[in-house]
């Protein structure tokens, strides 16, 4: 990272890496995702129909706009469909940033997953930025360097000029210490502080995610938006991916550990992982100073997941 880039990301909360994929990594990247978009919608065989049942795939007038990243399916896809994104995984130039941004030992922690966009993809809602607080995706600073529990690398497949679509962020918002007034997070008081960068198909954006305010503006760009997001992570912090199937104490421990436990003490013995979709893990005093499973933690943080998941 640069003394610029590093300037930048403190201020803003994101970096444009530009030409981080070659002109022919982009062309096997496009058509891996031709490949997906036809398993989608045509393949007829098991893998087709694990594809489809994970992946959740969405299209607009003929467009894929949409597969989820319940699990990593780009990585799952046969060879050498599978290759491109393989190689973003560990992509040089990448790495280098990484390492100072999440710290060393980062991992990925979610997708890769794909985002499209065609006219009439609507806004995808600002969100992050500390609401509510979760440590392991804020953003800090101590001893002179910065250290951010979450990056996603999201790489752009197609071109957009600023202010043509695509990802948009509140830049300085992983600094803010008030909440996003409403009319922001739908963007129709955008406030003059939305900022939507232009992308060429290559380029890449890392951002704070979860830390910065993000979210997507309507896609205007002249070909279809095509972006591949890798979801990394620093190595302690747990967010989606595999992290909520092995969340259940039995499974995280092991039965024999935690049998007989009460919900209490069964409650600490939960993986990590954030939004975990089940009232388990909460811990929580009564007013004789009791400790019990609050139960009514989760209705809070599942609204609060509910944003930050929206496709
Ligand atoms: O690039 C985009 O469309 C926004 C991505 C996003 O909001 C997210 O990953 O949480």
């Amino acid at each position: 990272m640069t003394a610029r880039e590093r300037y930048y990301w403190d201020l803003v909360g994101h970096l444009v890496v530009l030409n981080v994929l070659t002109a022919s990594e982009v062309a096997e990247a496009n058509e891996a995702l031709d490949y997906l978009d036809d398993r989608l919608q045509n393949g007829t065989d098991e893998a087709s129909d694990l594809l489809r049942k994970h992946a959740q795939p969405r299209w607009l007038d003929g467009k894929l706009v949409w597969a989820d990243h319940t699990i990593p399916f780009l990585l799952m896809l046969p060879q050498p469909h599978c290759e491109p994104f393989r190689k973003m995984l560990a992509q040089p130039q990448i790495v280098r940033r990484l390492r100072e941004m999440c710290g060393e030992g980062f991992r990925l922690d979610g997708g890769p997953f794909f985002i499209g966009g065609t006219s009439g993809t609507e806004v995808h809602k600002l969100h992050g930025a500390g609401e509510p607080h979760k440590p392991y995706v804020a953003y800090a600073k101590q001893n002179g360097a910065s250290f951010t529990g979450a990056v996603t690398v999201s790489y752009a497949f197609s071109d957009a000029g600023a202010r043509e679509g695509g990802f948009a962020c509140v830049p300085g918002s992983h600094k803010s210490r008030y909440p996003i007034p409403p009319g922001l997070r739908t963007m129709d008081d955008a406030m003059g502080c939305v900022e939507n960068p232009s992308v060429k198909a290559g380029d890449a954006i890392l951002f704070m995610n979860g830390a910065q305010t993000h979210g997507a503006v309507p896609w205007k760009g002249a070909n279809a938006r095509r972006s591949i997001l890798f979801m990394y992570a620093a190595r302690s912090a747990a967010r989606h991916g595999a992290s909520r199937l092995c969340i259940d104490p039995a499974t995280y421990w092991d039965k024999d550990t935690v049998s007989g436990m009460t919900a209490e003490q069964e409650a600490v013995m939960y993986g990590p992982s954030s939004s975990p979709q089940t009232d388990g893990p909460y811990l929580d005093l009564d007013e004789d100073g009791v400790v019990q499973v609050d139960r009514d933690f989760l209705p809070s943080l599942r609204t609060a997941s509910d944003t930050f998941l929206q496709g």
